[in-house]
């Protein structure tokens, strides 16, 4: 067993709030962790923060009117409120533009430097002659070589997906001034992954194989597969991190090289000088918490900076999430396809654990996970309200009615080991099913106070004993409800320990003990509040002008009837679909059209899990020419509608058709 446990949970980027997305991929898995072993009595330190740096947030203020520095103390304040209120109770909740974290980021790329770790490479880069700067590939827009659309981002298009280099685009142009960019030569700092995954990383990697999340795993062996190349560590930038050595000027840190040690920064915040004990001491074993679209920075990226520096700890564990969606879509901040967490605090204010309940009862541990406003109903009701809340509400209620609200003096009937089943998953990183395990406690309980009946035995004289007995019994099983409602249920635990008139767990059962008033622990979430929900998130105005623009749309001008027989549009069926690889939008879909199959790459994969659609019928233009995406040759299109709020419907028969039919 090591002494010591430094948990990370990855940080959030401040460029806006955080979402219930953010929650399933990391937050909560990771205060569930560190409830668990702070439970177990262990020496645990929880830390994470706002990570500040980067493009994205200068082009947002950029766009806002605003200064980076506003823009992330604006978010990071919202983020801080409402993990703290939403009950994740880290030791401390850092910030990357701290002057401490400048510094600590300095030292560690100092001795990068000094143990000549990092290649200088020389390459060409946009540059803006007017704005006298380098371009991020964020900052230039142009024509896609791939679909034609006209406002691709230098390193991927929105419109047809394909990611990679600005130079490849047409028509490039600056975000910041209109103008033509220029190419130009500059010097970056590079981290050789391709020589320090020979050195290290294969064999560090392969040894993780029994331990780690077999998805974790998976990912990234691929990456290793494929082969690293050195990445630059360095970016012609203003807002980052400075980078600390000669001939650097104007060049700061990549924001994934300072983030990540943005952990470290915040060890120091919270352990001054005892902060070697927790990164590098042996008897300390780090676990760090993230969605699956991190796990390279923190699998591959930060190990090979922490082993390239030395006299670090490498994280034991990382197990990442997969992804929440939101009612069948793709959670989507662009398009407001989502449920932040600052506004669900704002209309549930007490409600915290029904939405840490919900949720962890979906994590996505293994595969994709989807919540639904109407499945959180029903958790909440069926299993909060009908089975937790009111096992321990008729308990508390019983006791003051049989025994004025003392402790019985009873002979407790023996109880199941509970905690096992607990541990056992939760050592595992298995929290869903270590809820279930919680869950069973509860449900132990309403059936044993159901076959006791003790309202029965009150009838008759000689069963008064057997009364005692049962609710002192009842309440033992409240008590490990409350006790194990720590980790998963912070809120309701402390409501039952009021129920129960105890200071903390560690009071047991005593007899004799008055116990306090009976209090509800959940109400009933009815229909029409969880209506007004789902017609909110239907109703969400995309912040994407694009989209915007896109579904004001005035109507085409005229054709002619053989305008249109010229479409060969036909009924087809989904047999097969999967996610073309290294893009977020691509999926790669087989169709059964009757007399043939085809193969359509289409960009619909934020939109759609890939085995949700299969079986499926859609519309389909046969007869438009093929074109090649991702190496994938793609022929003719699925036709899909776009609703208001930009999510995408498939269009089909309202029953079951010959694939093949025609449409016309
Ligand atoms: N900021 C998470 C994200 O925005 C990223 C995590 C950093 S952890 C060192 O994707
Ligand atoms: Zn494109």
């Amino acid at each position: 067993m090591p002494k010591r446990h430094l948990i990370t949970c990855a940080l959030p980027y401040a460029n806006g709030p955080i979402h219930i997305g953010h929650i399933a991929g990391c937050f909560l898995p990771s205060d569930i962790h560190h409830r668990y072993l702070k439970m177990k009595g262990l020496d645990v330190l929880f830390v994470c923060g706002t990570d500040e740096h980067g493009v994205p947030i200068t082009l947002n203020a950029k766009k806002e009117n605003k200064s980076p520095q506003q823009v992330v103390n604006e978010n990071h304040a919202i983020i801080a409120k409402s993990l703290s209120k939403f009950g994740i109770q880290f030791d401390r909740f850092s910030r990357t533009t701290n002057q401490l974290h400048h510094e600590t980021a300095q030292d560690f790329f100092k001795t990068l430097h000094e143990n000549n770790v990092f290649k200088k490479i020389t390459s060409e880069q946009f540059y803006d002659q007017e704005a006298k700067q380098f371009l991020a590939d964020r900052y230039i827009i142009g024509t896609c070589p791939n679909c034609s659309y006209e406002n691709a981002y230098g390193d991927q298009c929105e419109q047809c997906g394909r990611t990679s280099n600005p130079k490849e685009l047409l028509n490039p142009k600056s975000v910041l001034t209109g103008n033509k960019p220029v190419l130009k030569e500059t010097t970056n700092w590079y981290l050789p992954l391709d020589s320090i995954q020979e050195e290290f990383l294969d064999d560090w990697v392969n040894n993780q194989k029994d331990r780690w999340k077999s998805n974790v795993y998976g990912q990234c062996k691929s990456w290793l597969n494929d082969g690293l190349k050195p990445r630059a560590m360095t970016r012609d930038l203003d807002w980052g991190v400075n980078v600390p050595i000669q001939n650097a000027n104007n060049k700061v840190m990549y924001v994934w090289f300072d983030a990540p040690i943005g952990y470290i920064t915040a060890t120091k915040e919270v352990a001054g000088d005892q902060w070697t004990k927790w990164w590098k001491d042996s008897e300390t074993e780090i676990t760090h918490f993230l969605g699956k679209d991190n796990i390279v920075f923190h699998t591959i990226i930060f190990p090979a900076m922490l082993h390239a520096h030395g006299g670090f700890n490498l994280p034991t564990n990382v197990p990442a999430n997969e992804f929440l969606n939101l009612e069948g879509n793709k959670i989507s901040t662009s398009r407001n396809h989502a449920i932040w967490l600052h506004e669900y605090l704002k209309e549930f204010p007490d409600k915290t654990d029904e939405l840490r309940y919900v949720i962890n009862s979906i994590l996505p541990e293994t595969k994709d996970a989807d919540f639904t406003w109407k499945d959180y109903q029903a958790k909440v009701n069926n299993e909060l309200v009908a089975i937790l809340g009111n096992f321990v509400n008729r308990v508390i209620i019983l006791t003051h009615k049989y025994f004025n609200g003392k402790i019985p003096d009873g002979n407790l009937d023996s109880l199941p080991d509970f905690s096992a089943k607990i541990t056992a998953a939760l050592d595992q990183f298995n929290q869903r099913q270590g809820l279930e395990a919680f869950m069973e406690i509860a449900r132990y309980g309403n059936k044993y106070l159901q076959d006791t009946a003790p309202w029965k035995l009150i009838k008759d004289d000689d069963n008064q004993q057997n009364v005692a007995d049962c609710i002192l019994t009842c309440l033992h099983v409240v008590h490990q409800i409350g006790l194990f409602g720590q980790i998963f249920l912070p809120d309701t635990s402390h409501k039952i320990l009021k129920n129960l008139n105890l200071k903390s767990y560690e009071d047991k059962i005593a007899i004799g003990h008055n116990i306090g008033e009976s209090k509800l622990l959940f109400e009933k979430v009815e229909d029409d509040v969880i209506e007004r929900q789902i017609i909110k998130l239907n109703q969400k105005t995309p912040i994407n002008t694009f989209s915007q623009e896109q579904n004001n749309q005035p109507l085409k001008p005229m054709i002619q009837y053989d305008d249109f027989v010229k479409l060969d549009i036909r009924v087809a069926t989904i047999t097969a679909a999967e996610k073309v690889k290294k893009t977020d939008r691509l999926l790669h879909i087989t169709l059964d059209i009757g007399t043939e199959t085809r193969e359509v790459v289409s960009g619909i994969a934020e939109h759609f899990a890939p085995e949700d659609i299969i079986g499926k019928q859609v519309t389909y233009l046969a007869n438009l020419a093929p074109r090649t995406l991702k190496g994938i040759e793609s022929n003719g299109m699925i036709l899909m509608a776009e609703n208001v709020d930009g999510s995408l419907r498939f269009v089909s028969p309202d029953e079951q058709t010959k694939p093949g039919s025609i449409i016309s």
